[in-house]
């Protein structure tokens, strides 16, 4: 708070972080568009606000300069994302913000789609506009991690979930696991499904669990949970030899299943086809499963995923691990122990020395009803 003729004024970052708020609002609908939220202020005071819903709607300014109307005229915009400046499902914001009289904006974050990435604050300045743009940006960043991932890398944020005993166990030898947490937890896992564009698993996990891999709106706990249940991630199975199993309970859910392989067997294609599956043929690694790497660059240019929930067992968890392709672990641990016999998180063949271990730096623990949640980060490659 800044102090001017004895009245309290919240700063920039103070109006941002409202923005940012507001943004949140889009968490589980926005992708494959950007969290953006946008705040007009005159005389300290909010004269409109709103955020972008879902894509195809309108942008966050053009709900803040709706909700204004005239009074956007000499008001300041705190916008989380530079304001665009191309036709695409709608129209440019920087040009509704000229023409609304706008006299300052301030930006947390530029836009790195190569559509606008730094043309929206140019057309501003151009047209006599003062802007500023950095104020919260590591907010924005964070709220953006997926969208960013796929603009500038060219593929999803990758988030690892996984469920384990207090002993690090994730199944029986058998492959049972259900259920190792509780109901939180379960819900918690959920959330993670509701706001990824995909989920990935391997075909073993699907035949050991037969899980469904959806969003189920009675398990989620959010407000607008039918809504957000009505939009299911892409399920993505990596089955490089076409095992899956056409009675796979997978096939018959809402929402899509696209079986990644990289097998060119024309005959299970078509069985799988036929019971509503796509499939893509990706090239192989060298030990002849499906290339992680040409997985995730597909589903971040084929299918704007921003956001890729891995959720699998030991082996093609322990390969994206390996090679450097999760970009964080949300790790659910169980009061329970389930001994040596069954499995554990990670395959990790090649790791043998103390010298190859994988550190990981934790952000995050909390208790989740009788369980713990830890989100950590393994150092990059
Ligand atoms: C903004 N404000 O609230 C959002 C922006 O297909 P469209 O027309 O919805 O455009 C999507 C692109 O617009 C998206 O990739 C990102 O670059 C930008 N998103 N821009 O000015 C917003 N959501
Ligand atoms: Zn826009």
């Amino acid at each position: 708070m800044r102090r001017k003729q004895g009245m309290v004024t919240p700063n920039p970052e103070a109006w941002m972080a409202r923005a940012l708020r507001l943004a949140r609002h889009g968490y589980y609908t926005a992708h494959p568009n950007p969290c953006v939220g946008c705040v007009l202020v005159k005389r300290q005071t909010v004269v409109g606000e709103g955020y972008h819903a879902r894509a195809g709607e309108p942008h966050a300014e053009i709900h803040a300069l709706r909700a204004a109307g005239e009074a956007a005229r000499g008001a300041t915009a705190y916008v989380t994302l530079e304001p665009c400046s191309h036709h695409g499902r709608t129209g440019p914001c920087a040009e509704a913000l000229i023409e609304a009289g706008v006299k300052r904006v301030v930006i947390a974050l530029s836009d790195p789609n190569p559509q606008v990435a730094g043309r929206g604050m140019k057309m501003l300045r151009e047209a006599g506009i003062d802007v500023e743009c950095g104020v919260l940006e590591n907010d924005a960043r964070e709220l953006n991690r997926g969208f960013l991932s796929r603009m500038h890398r060219g593929r999803p944020f990758v988030c690892l979930k996984m469920a384990m005993s207090l002993d690090g166990r994730t199944a029986m030898a058998s492959g049972e696991s259900q259920w190792i947490t509780g109901p939180c937890a379960r819900s918690e896992v959920q959330r993670l499904r509701a706001r990824s564009g995909a989920v990935i698993s391997g075909v073993d996990s699907v035949i050991a669990d037969d899980s469904r891999l959806t969003v189920r709106a009675d398990q989620l706990d959010l407000p607008d949970a039918e809504t957000i249940a009505g939009r299911q991630p892409l399920r993505v199975i990596v089955d490089s030899r076409l095992r899956l199993p056409l009675a796979a309970k997978c096939l018959r859910q809402p929402g899509r299943t696209l079986v990644a392989t990289c097998s060119c067997d024309a005959e299970r294609r078509q069985r799988l086809e036929a019971q509503g599956a796509e499939v893509v043929c990706l090239p192989s690694a060298p030990d002849g499963r499906v290339e992680p790497g040409a997985l995730l660059e597909y589903l971040a240019n084929a299918e704007d995923i921003n956001e890729a929930l891995l959720e699998t067992g030991a082996t093609l968890a322990g390969a994206m691990l390996d090679g450097g392709w999760v970009d964080e672990m949300v790790l659910f641990v169980a009061p329970t122990l389930l001994g040596g016999t069954a499995r554990p998180l990670f395959e990790l063949p090649g790791l043998v020395r103390m010298s190859q271990q994988k550190p990981l730096d934790i952000t995050d623990i909390r208790a989740l009803g009788q369980d713990w949640r830890i989100i950590a980060i393994p150092h990059s490659r």
